[in-house]
């Protein structure tokens, strides 16, 4: 077995294979069982806070497995030194996420289906090798037949004859319902046949590239400043550690930036926690189409294998990831993690007009990410760390917009004409960031800035009055808090124990972007089950097992659990580990534009130092050099 360097470096092959066979052995399934989720399990902090180079570490193995003939749901911790198994239980009520084979599985049992072959015939179809079937994550919808079993609720489409595009044309109003437990399908959802769209939307270029596209390079003939040793990256002041999970997929661990010859911690553990993706459609059996990309499926085991001058361009470091199937044989996904520096135009300039002397900087920064394809959907998530030590949080949107069929080519209420006889519904990428804070340490406090205008009169007598409101958000229930434009809110993590040589107490700053609220209704079903994107902001007291806000088993679960639940203890969060969750909504109705393939769009989010620093930690980043004429 190859040796992990760090307690947080991510299993390799062997450690996967290791810790099912140990689940195999001794955790008393019969053979109908398979592996949901073989990953780290989060190290205890205070041993990773007392890692040394060379020192003993435990390494566990949090495995979760699904055994169909009892359907039921079981997971536990695999102490990978000495290969026994830690914990093991029976987790009632709950059902595994759907994982690829599973999902590939789904689509066959549908496609060999009676009913659902003649429901094809019906509407002209033959062949049914040309059917994708997607069994998506069923919901909890209290629908008789459905409650304690395991199923899937079937969306389909007649794939291009010559494979360009599986979503190309959609067979609307047909939705095969799978038990995927006893590989059947129980009933047959058809709300009447729409013409299914011409073969038309191909996924390629079109003839006649345009000819003017000059290479461009990016050089760097000394390397990238960046240093890679295992799974801990340095560069310049920055200090962050590269981990992956089947589940999430990228995770951070120790972001800390070097300032004065002290590495500064500011988060301890950072992750895209979870998503869900609400369609608006209510008609027919779409009103069921969600995804909780995450918690239903795993992004990270759908990590794409990247290429270079492709996916990424420049000096590339990547780190391979370990993922596996659901006979727990691991998968590696090669280049699945990307890591490069970018020039980000000006950091900071200033022209004296007094002697004409300029200053200036450029700035750079420091990129991670990872590309999950996920049925019709593509995710890039990306991580940007810049040289004044603001964190950046991006996800780029691409991959082909959810297809519809429409029987005329109006568009419906619900949806946009996007392409001849296809309606994509309005819909919202709704993303839960989390962020175990450890701003100069683990005792952090939450903080809300916002901005009002005091009345006219003899404290604002020409109506000019900005007034800073500053408040304390000391408990769980009191920092569930929404955006607000009129106030121009926001909401800082600070120290309450570290000053800066003004007497602020340090602090990062989250800076929301682009962001919208939820169009569910707090009652329905999805709404219940995803609470968490009833807030922009959330705070949590650190718990060693609170990890995902929709909580561990978001398919086909009641709802109410994960933050909703926690918070409702209403812990303190003055001077405590702090752990805040932060929703990223990204509201879309496709545009024509969006077809075949959608071109990238951008959502994000800042953390931004707030005197954190004495000044301007990047007054210490060097001109370009002489040979750019300039500075
Ligand atoms: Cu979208």
């Amino acid at each position: 077995m190859s040796l992990p360097l760090h307690p947080c470096d991510p299993l390799d092959g062997d450690e996967i294979t290791a810790a099912a066979a140990a689940v195999r052995r001794s955790g008393g399934l019969d053979d109908t069982a398979w592996f949901e989720t073989i990953a780290l399990a989060e190290p205890n902090k205070a041993e990773v806070r007392s890692f040394a180079p060379g020192r003993a570490f435990a390494r566990r193995a949090f495995v979760c497995c699904y055994e169909r003939s009892s359907n039921r749901t079981f997971d536990g911790v695999v102490d990978l030194r000495s290969g026994a198994l830690e914990a093991w239980r029976h987790v009632p009520g709950v059902q595994a996420r759907i994982v690829g084979d599973e999902f590939l599985e789904g689509g066959r049992i549908a496609r060999a289906d009676s009913r659902f072959i003649a429901a094809c015939a019906a509407r002209g179809i033959t062949d049914m090798n040309q059917v994708l079937v997607e069994p998506w994550a069923a919901g909890h919808f209290g629908l008789a037949g459905e409650a304690g079993e395991r199923i899937a609720y079937g969306h389909c489409w007649l794939m291009n004859a010559d494979g360009s595009n599986p979503y190309g044309r959609p067979i609307a109003n047909l939705h095969p319902v799978i038990d995927l437990r006893r590989g059947a399908v129980i009933r047959v959802d058809d709300f009447g046949a729409v013409p299914i769209p011409p073969e038309e939307p191909v996924i390629a270029r079109k003839q006649g590239l345009r000819g003017d596209v000059k290479p461009l390079g990016i050089v760097q003939p000394e390397g990238p400043s960046f240093t890679v040793e295992g799974h801990l990256v340095r560069w310049q002041k920055w200090h962050i550690r590269v981990g992956f999970n089947v589940r999430e997929g990228l995770v951070l661990y120790d972001i800390a930036y070097e300032d004065k010859g002290r590495l500064r911690p500011i988060m301890y553990r950072a992750s895209m926690a979870e998503m869900v993706v609400p369609y608006g459609d209510p008609t027919g059996g779409n009103f069921r189409r969600n995804a909780f990309d995450t918690g239903e499926y795993g992004v990270g085991q759908y990590y794409d294998p990247l290429s270079l001058g492709c996916d990424c361009l420049g000096t590339i470091r990547y780190f391979d990831a370990w993922s596996h199937d659901w006979h727990g044989a691991p998968r590696r996904i090669r280049n699945a993690i990307c890591l490069h520096e970018e020039d980000f135009g000006l950091l900071w300039k200033y022209t004296n007009f007094i002697n004409g002397e300029v200053s200036r900087a450029r700035s750079r920064r420091l990129v991670l990410s990872g590309i999950s394809t996920i049925g019709n959907y593509v995710y890039g998530f990306f991580w940007y760390f810049y040289q004044d030590g603001t964190i950046g949080v991006e996800v780029k949107a691409t991959g082909i917009p959810f297809p519809t069929a429409t029987a005329d080519d109006r568009s419906s209420a619900y949806g946009n004409i996007i392409a001849p006889g296809i309606d994509s519904h309005t819909h919202q990428h709704v993303f839960s960031y989390r962020f175990d804070m450890a701003v100069d340490g683990d005792r952090n406090a939450i903080r809300e800035v916002s901005f009002e205008s005091p009345p006219m009169g003899p404290g604002n007598p020409h109506g000019n009055a900005i007034r800073k409101v500053e408040t304390a958000l000391a408990t769980e229930r009191a920092a569930q808090r929404n955006l607000d434009v009129a106030s121009q809110r926001y909401w800082k993590v600070i120290n309450p124990g570290a000053r800066n040589r003004l007497g602020q107490n340090t602090a990062y700053k989250l800076v929301p972007s682009t962001n919208a609220l939820p169009f569910l209704h707090p009652e329905a079903p999805v709404a219940k089950r995803a609470g968490f994107m009833f807030r922009h902001f959330w705070a949590t007291r650190y718990a060693a097992d609170e990890l995902f806000p929709a909580g561990w088993y978001p398919n086909q679960h009641a709802g109410g659990d994960g933050l909703p639940r926690w918070t409702k203890a209403d812990r303190p969060l003055e001077n405590e580990n702090v752990v805040v969750w932060y929703t990223l909504n990204y509201h879309h109705l496709p545009r024509p534009e969006d077809w075949p393939v959608q071109p990238v769009v951008y959502a994000g989010f800042h953390w931004m130092p707030f005197g954190f620093f004495d000044e301007n930690p990047a007054m210490d980043v060097p001109p370009p050099p002489p040979a750019h004429d300039c500075c």
